[in-house]
């Protein structure tokens, strides 16, 4: 098939399932276009049979918002003509299901399919923002599937845009492979000089996040336990997390370092992973951290308990719980037999649930019923 996934190039989880799906189905033989309006960080390397495309908005004195919506859209008519295009994949729907759809309207083929995968903020946040809400409805409604990351998202698409159409669950997945190829990349005296336990949190740094939970939880867990904390990511909180951090005299048990394109090296140095979220349709980073055997700390929302299996992989509190959290973080790090145990169940659910291998051909089948429709 010769497919054309339109995502988002940073560090969000979106991208990164948009691009290691591209990965995986390039692998399979198929021809993959990604189009973007720079390239994902993922696939800056070369990669046979994807083929990258950035959109281009041309800018106007008129203009106080460039409309990128319109760049894209023409992009995508350009690729369906030009490369015979089967499929247009959406990764998140804001605006990027609604470009599809222009896109095909403007090619009017009946071969073209369009699919949109819902990944959450597209739908609990942004989507349901007043000034996007019908238009993401219809998009959504127009697409010719849809596909949603867990279970939770599908339902929520429902009752929030009171959708009718089908929405197929697929749920996000994870090279198994990936943790091999860093294994002791990573040094734990260079952060842990004194053999502490070394918790991790990564994400975006959105107030979605609850970062100060993680500082918080950290803080409590550090009274008891011997304790340093990863901090990995940017985004608009950081500063008054580091604030925060300086605040609580937590700043030399605390590293900040940044967007990281490779997790896994870090998680190799991690004995507890912290996502305090205040929503979390999935929580990729929990999966990750899961396939590398860290087990996860978490709120219990959204599509999280989809991932985490309380008492078995982590433990699912609800947000907020300062106290429930740390407590727990400071009994499975306290107990070096059940924290062993929660480590090889935790990989064996990214394993047997997760697997990239098994999901990929979900999206594969979905693409070849729409083409056959
Ligand atoms: O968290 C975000 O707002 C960004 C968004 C993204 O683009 O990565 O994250 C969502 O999609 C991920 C991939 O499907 C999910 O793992 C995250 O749970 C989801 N974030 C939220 O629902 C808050």
């Amino acid at each position: 098939m010769k497919i054309c996934i339109v995502c988002y190039p940073t560090h969000g989880g979106s991208g990164v399932v948009a691009s290691e799906l591209a990965i995986g189905l390039a692998q399979k033989g198929h021809e993959l276009h990604i189009v973007s309006y720079a390239p994902p960080f993922r696939l800056r390397a070369f990669h046979q049979n994807i083929f990258l495309h950035e959109v281009d908005v041309a800018s106007y004195p008129l203009f106080k918002y460039p409309p990128y919506e319109l760049g894209l859209a023409t992009k995508l008519v350009e690729l369906a003509e030009t490369r015979d295009l089967d499929i247009i994949h959406a990764h998140y729907a804001v605006p990027h299901a609604a470009s599809a759809y222009l896109a095909k309207q403007i090619f009017n083929s009946r071969r073209l399919k369009t699919v949109t995968t819902l990944h959450g903020t597209d739908i609990t946040l942004v989507g349901a923002e007043p000034s996007f809400r019908r238009v993401v409805k219809f998009a959504i409604e127009q697409s010719d599937g849809v596909t949603a990351v867990s279970h939770y998202l599908k339902q929520r698409t429902i009752e929030e845009f009171d959708i009718k159409r089908e929405i197929r669950v697929i749920h996000n997945f994870i090279e198994l492979d990936r943790p091999d190829r860093n294994r002791n990349s990573c040094s734990r005296p260079a952060f842990a000089p004194e053999g502490e336990k070394i918790l991790m949190h990564a994400s975006n740094f959105r107030p979605v996040k609850r970062i100060g939970d993680v500082v918080r939880v950290y803080a409590r867990v550090r009274e008891r336990i011997p304790a340093k904390l990863l901090l990995i990511g940017d985004g608009p909180e950081r500063p008054h997390i580091q604030q925060l951090v300086k605040e609580m005299g937590l700043a030399s048990d605390v590293y900040f370092l940044g967007e990281q394109d490779q997790l896994e090296p870090l998680f190799f140095c991690t004995d507890l992973f912290l996502l305090p979220s205040e929503q979390e349709s999935f929580g990729l980073t929990a999966l990750e951290a899961m396939n590398c055997s860290v087990p996860v700390i978490a709120a219990d929302v959204g599509g999280l308990p989809e991932v985490i299996v309380h008492g078995e992989t982590g433990y699912l509190l609800p947000v907020g719980d300062i106290e429930g959290m740390a407590a727990k973080a400071v009994e499975l790090l306290s107990d070096p037999a059940r924290h062993s145990l929660f480590r090889t169940q935790a990989r064996r659910r990214a394993e047997q649930h997760f697997d990239a291998v098994r999901i990929i051909p979900q999206y594969e089948a979905f693409y070849e019923e729409l083409l056959n429709t």
